[in-house]
């Protein structure tokens, strides 16, 4: 959740501006949008569709935010995840955060952390990672997403991952702007992420990934 105080940070002039405004939507049956406690005084947001990334507060108080607040990850597509995993942690020296098997997406993958590290125990804490990651993805079968892509254009870049503040809205936000989402509900992604795909032809040829991450609080002292 992004804070600031009034007045402590700068207002967007940007005319191109769509609002989206409403009430933080509840959990949707394939994952929940949000398992991290919130406020009383804070489920009143407002999304900004809008080329600059400013937070400020608006005159009736509500708490602006950025849609896309970050680049979470960049998915690339490969055939075989050990190989993958071995030329970027030899070549980068990038740490391996987490290895999973998503049925569902019909993937194994891999994120390795991209920024300040040790980026394991930033998660493994529950403090959460302030970097990126690359996502490799080794398709579990050629019927898949990653599968069909891999025989169509071969190993490469397969989809962008942006980090949203809440996935439902997120969406809600790019539907409005009329874009089609492959996800009608957010799904289960890496490290307890809830996900959504919006679709590539309506983005310029790019698969979009929209990424709510679970934030764990500190257990109370
Ligand atoms: N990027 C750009 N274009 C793509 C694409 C991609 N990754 N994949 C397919 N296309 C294009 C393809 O080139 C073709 O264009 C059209 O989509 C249909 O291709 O102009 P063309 O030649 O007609 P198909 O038939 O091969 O694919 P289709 O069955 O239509 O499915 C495409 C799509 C985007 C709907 C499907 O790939 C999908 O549902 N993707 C979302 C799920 C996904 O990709 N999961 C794997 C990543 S899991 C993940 O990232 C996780 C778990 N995580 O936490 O981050
Ligand atoms: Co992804």
């Amino acid at each position: 959740m992004i804070r600031a105080e009034p007045g402590s940070v700068k207002r967007s002039g940007d005319s191109n501006t769509a609002q989206i405004t409403g009430r933080l939507a509840g959990e949707g049956p394939e994952q929940a949008a949000d398992r991290s406690p919130r406020a009383p005084d804070n489920d009143r947001l407002t999304w900004f569709a809008h080329r600059g990334n400013d937070t400020y507060w608006d005159p009736e108080g509500l708490i602006v935010l950025p849609l896309l607040d970050r680049i979470d990850h960049v998915g690339i597509a490969c055939r075989d995840l050990d190989r993958a995993m071995g030329l970027y942690q030899a070549t980068f020296g990038l740490e391996v955060v987490s290895i999973e098997e998503n049925q569902e997406q019909g993937v194994r993958e891999a994120m390795l952390a991209v920024g300040p590290g040790p980026a394991a125990a930033a998660v493994a804490s529950g403090a959460g990672y302030a970097g990126g990651y690359v996502q490799l993805l080794e398709p579990l079968s050629p019927e898949t997403p990653v599968g069909k892509f891999l025989a169509r254009r071969g190993e490469g870049i397969h989809h962008i991952g942006y980090g949203v503040t809440d996935i439902t809205q997120a969406m809600s936000a790019i539907s409005a702007a009329g874009i089609r989402l492959i996800d009608e509900r957010p799904r289960h992604g890496s490290m307890g992420a809830s996900i959504a795909f919006a679709h590539p032809a309506d983005l310029g040829g790019v698969l979009t990934e929209l990424v709510q991450f679970i934030t764990v609080s500190a257990p109370p002292k």
